[in-house]
């Protein structure tokens, strides 16, 4: 009797006022958003985001920053919001996941980028459905892209801004999506 009422009291879930932060469940990715948008104006800067990394242990210079921000700028909209950054922040290697590219990977994204702004005749940043697609088949011919399962994208998930047009924040997030750009992806292929 006593044995077994110990054991339901030692196995019962802690009361939620236990917990910290005043017993709210809120996610970390929510606490550390909050913590690191310092003015408050609901998006991570660049500034915010150097002195997040910092304080976890990885201090970025201006270039790594830099990339670090083109990679979590999914939409490309040049603010870091908190969907985005909780993306970033459930990824299970999350620093990892923001190193700059290494040699052949910086090559094989300066090619893309250089097919990308062939195709972007009048100098937006950005390319409709035809461009995209037609760009997309230049990829599968140079290899960079496999013509079977790449061909089958879905131009309105690439779009995150919904704009119906991809800049190239949103290609790169996809080519890390896929797994064609990203530090744990070329080496093994
Ligand atoms: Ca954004
Ligand atoms: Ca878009």
């Amino acid at each position: 009797m006593t044995a077994a009422s110990g054991r339901t009291r030692k196995d019962a879930p802690l009361s939620p006022s236990r917990f910290a932060f005043g017993g709210k469940t809120k996610p970390l990715s929510e606490l550390m958003f909050k913590k690191y948008d310092v003015d408050n104006n609901g998006s991570i800067s660049c500034n915010e985001l150097r002195s997040l990394c910092y304080d976890l242990g990885y201090y970025l210079s201006d270039d790594e920053i830099a990339w670090a921000w083109t990679v979590m700028d999914k939409d490309g909209s040049g603010t870091i919001d908190y969907n985005e950054f909780t993306e970033w922040w459930k990824t299970s290697s999350r620093f990892e996941y923001l190193k700059m590219p290494n040699e052949q990977q910086a090559n094989r994204l300066c090619r893309v980028i250089e097919i990308f702004r062939s195709y972007d005749k009048t100098n937006t940043g950005t390319l409709d459905r035809a461009q995209f697609t037609t760009m997309i088949q230049d990829l599968v011919e140079e290899g960079i892209l496999n013509g079977s399962g790449h061909l089958a994208c879905e131009f309105d998930e690439i779009d995150r801004s919904h704009d119906k047009r991809i800049n190239i924040n949103e290609l790169i997030a996809w080519l890390i999506n896929i797994r064609v750009l990203g530090n744990d992806t070329i080496e093994k292929s």
